[in-house]
């Protein structure tokens, strides 16, 4: 990988670096994208139709149906390079943080700790009346139909709406997650940008914040995005072999 001495050397001596992901690291797991033309999950339907508070107002049981067939889409997944190489990244530099809109759980598989969910969990449903959460048992096998209508469960404690412990649209991004986040972003030397299409606000506005700090931005992606023209670096391919490349250019005993 030729990524310039000068690159390399900033990252060899970066002391706070971000890794921010969408679901492109997750791709190589076989977890459908949200966005992408050929096997994006939401390409034979409105996405508001299904992630939006509205949605599940109108139709729980269609909401509901669809996240627990993605919730089986996750459990029969493992982590792929990417997420073990971004793993690996936190041996190599002072403080890492690790920023996902990812609502699975494969980066905590892969090792990674402390991860900024900014768009919640999918294994973590809660009340929709009182917050509570609310367990679940595991995963049904996965379908490839898309799921079916199912009712969502009952509050045990106060027979409220069980809901996906997801961050829909027109919803409030967890507070402490976000501060962190825009932190992070701000303060950083070194800001990789993982398989995310970067249309989504306000985590897209994170990149801008690093940009604007002066970090140096790297965008990892195998299709061009509207920031190609703005980050200091963009390496088109796969994220699960283009990080492990990156961590070998840069430190060259990794294994
Ligand atoms: C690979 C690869 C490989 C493939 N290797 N790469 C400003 C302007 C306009 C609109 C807004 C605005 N501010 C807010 C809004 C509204 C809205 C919004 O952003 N809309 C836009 C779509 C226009 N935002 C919101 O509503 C947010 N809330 C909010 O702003 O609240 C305000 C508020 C404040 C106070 C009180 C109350 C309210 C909430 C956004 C929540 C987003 N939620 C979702 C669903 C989560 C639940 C679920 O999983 O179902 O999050 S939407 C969906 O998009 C999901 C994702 O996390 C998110 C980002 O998608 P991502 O990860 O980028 O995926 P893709 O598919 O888009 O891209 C994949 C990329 O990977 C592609 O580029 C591929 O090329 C690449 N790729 N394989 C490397 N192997
Ligand atoms: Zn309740």
């Amino acid at each position: 990988m030729q990524l310039g001495a000068d690159l390399v050397s900033r990252l060899q001596r970066a002391r706070r670096v971000v890794v921010f992901t969408g679901a492109g690291v997750s791709a190589e797991s076989g977890i459908p994208t949200f966005r992408d033309r050929q096997s994006g999950l939401w390409c034979n339907c409105d996405a508001q139709a299904l992630a939006t508070p509205e949605a599940f107002e109108r139709d729980a049981a269609l909401v509901w149906g669809w996240y627990e067939w993605r919730r089986s889409f996750v459990a029969a997944s493992e982590p792929n390079a990417a997420h073990r190489a971004i793993a690996a990244l936190q041996g190599r530099v002072a403080q890492l943080t690790l920023i996902t809109q990812n609502v699975d759980d494969l980066h905590e598989r892969a090792g990674s700790a402390a991860v900024l969910h900014l768009h919640g969990h999918i294994g973590r449903p809660y009340c929709s009346a009182c917050r509570s959460e609310h367990a679940l048992p595991p995963a049904a096998t996965s379908t490839s139909d898309g799921g079916g209508r199912l009712p969502p469960p009952r509050c045990s404690r106060c027979g409220g709406r069980v809901r996906p412990g997801v961050v829909w649209f027109g919803e409030a991004l967890p507070a402490l997650e976000w501060e962190q986040a825009v932190a992070a972003a701000r303060g950083c030397d070194v800001f990789l940008c993982v398989g995310t299409s970067s249309v989504v606000e306000p985590a897209a506005g994170l990149t801008r914040a690093a940009i604007a700090a002066a970090a140096a931005t790297i965008q990892v992606n195998i299709e061009r995005t509207w920031l190609d023209e703005l980050v200091t670096l963009n390496l088109r391919g796969p994220a699960g072999t283009i990080l492990p490349e990156l961590l070998a250019a840069v430190w060259p005993d990794t294994r």
